[in-house]
């Protein structure tokens, strides 16, 4: 049977993100559906999800309150602007994000995902301190190995090399960036956060801000764990060191939690995980359970209210996006925080499982090519080495064989990522890390 008689759709025409579309084209993988911990693929095959599919599903596929919910709004109310109207449901979504982060982080600005979450963070800081007098507050710091999205600001102040490449002559000006916090010779195979490195913070103070003059920094933006960039786990200590310079050079400190927000460290975000509480914070694909597209930023009470008391009347903001507080994405956001809350997701990912998932983790120490494991919460990676003149070769073949074995897991370069939705039970640990160690021996 050819495609045009299987009903199959010509591929050429989806030009496919982050993907090799030439190799994907050759021999599609297509999944048909997905329940819980599984997707069903086109001809058939159960594949266990061990990236929350792209960090983002976190309450697991088809789960039944988010479905109703999509499926009662559309009927009920399909669009409504959030330009001088408004609708009930992104006030109440607001409010319980708001309830979930750090006291004084009260105020959300919704976008439709990650990359303009990223944009509208740095936009805000540039705009206040421009309204508290400080114009030249226009740097932006970011970190090595750092991702942020993919749209101009997200890939200036982010660092990843290969997201940087082809637009280097015109990534914003004014940009400097931390060192990441990997080292392989004296922090490799650590459980959980390393005892050294903090130190790695104090860049910030004795290079960056003596170099730009902290009057010219407006902001420092990090992930609180790095995912795209190989799940990257901060040094104890060195998130509150951050915040502590931030704090006392007048500088925003964003913490960009679009993986670690909605409880993938057994705590609603990561800010609580690390008692930090920045200015600003992302987040995005948990908050529908990457169901509809929605993101947003979260201010301070200090942000917003210079938003709203130092200016004359009129538009506080010049930002916004068509979509800003869709209400399918708004519905989708109720039902997924309705099924976080019941079955106490949020603060799943602790004790006996996240230890479990842990040691599941570090069993690779000494498996054929692993040269790091790294773990937090529901989150973690095995790092292999590189094929000589062929990196992230190796990665992609593993993960090929495992989808083979029934396992999705995600390469990121020669990194292998963990990502469970947080309803995962131990049996599910042992098949995902055991279809990888099978693959591991199999791999040259
Ligand atoms: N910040 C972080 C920390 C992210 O992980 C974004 C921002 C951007 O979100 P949107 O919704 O615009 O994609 C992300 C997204 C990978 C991979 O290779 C990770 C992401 C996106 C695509 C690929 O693991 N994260």
């Amino acid at each position: 049977m050819n495609a045009a008689q299987s009903g199959a759709p010509a591929l050429e025409h989806y030009w496919m993100p982050f993907t090799d579309n030439r190799r994907f084209k050759r021999a599609p993988k297509m999944i048909a559906s997905a329940k819980d911990m599984y997707y069903t693929t086109e001809d058939g095959k159960q594949v266990l999800d061990g990236l929350a599919t792209l960090w983002c599903v976190n309450a697991g596929h088809c789960r039944p309150r988010i479905v109703e919910a999509i499926r009662k709004q559309a009927g009920e109310l399909d669009y409504a602007s959030s330009f001088s109207l408004g609708h009930r449901l992104p006030f109440q979504v607001a409010a319980r994000v708001a309830e979930l982060t750090p006291p004084r982080l009260d105020h959300v600005f919704f976008t439709n995902s990650g990359s303009e979450a990223a944009d509208t963070a740095l936009k805000i800081a540039l705009a206040y301190h421009r309204l508290k007098g400080e114009p030249t507050r226009t740097r932006f710091i970011g970190r090595e190995k750092g991702y942020h999205g993919v749209n101009l600001a997200g890939i200036s102040v982010g660092g990843v090399p290969l997201n940087r490449k082809a637009y280097a002559g015109m990534l914003l000006p004014g940009v400097d960036h931390l060192r990441h916090t990997q080292d392989l010779k004296t922090r490799a195979f650590v459980r959980g956060c390393a005892e050294s490195g903090a130190e790695l913070a104090d860049e910030l103070e004795e290079r960056i801000i003596p170099l730009h003059g902290a009057e010219n920094i407006a902001a420092v933006i990090v992930e609180p764990v790095s995912g795209a960039g190989g799940v990257l786990v901060p040094p104890q200590g060195y998130l509150k060191r951050l915040r502590e310079i931030t704090r006392r050079h007048g500088i925003l400190l964003i913490l960009d939690e679009v993986i670690t927000g909605f409880g993938r460290l057994g705590t609603p975000f990561a800010a609580q995980y690390f008692e930090v509480e920045p200015d600003l914070m992302m987040f995005a694909k948990a908050i529908t359970s990457g169901t509809v597209p929605l993101g947003g930023v979260i201010a301070s009470d200090a942000i917003y209210e210079t938003f709203m008391n130092t200016q004359s009347a009129g538009v506080e903001f010049f930002h916004g996006y068509t979509y800003s507080g869709h209400p399918l994405a708004c519905a989708a956001a109720m039902g997924a925080l309705d099924t976080y809350a019941e079955e106490k997701l949020l603060t799943r990912a602790n004790g006996a499982l996240a230890q479990a998932f842990e040691d599941g983790i570090h069993a690779f120490q000494g498996a054929p090519h692993v040269v790091d494991c790294r773990n937090l919460g529901l989150i973690g990676a095995i790092e292999l080495e590189p094929r000589p003149g062929a990196p992230g070769a190796r990665g992609f073949e593993v993960f090929e064989k495992c989808w083979e074995k029934g396992v999705y897991v995600r390469p990121i370069g020669d990194n292998i990522g963990f990502c469970p939705p947080l309803i995962v039970e131990p049996k599910h640990f042992d098949q995902m890390f055991g279809a990888v160690a099978e693959v591991l021996k199999t791999v040259g």
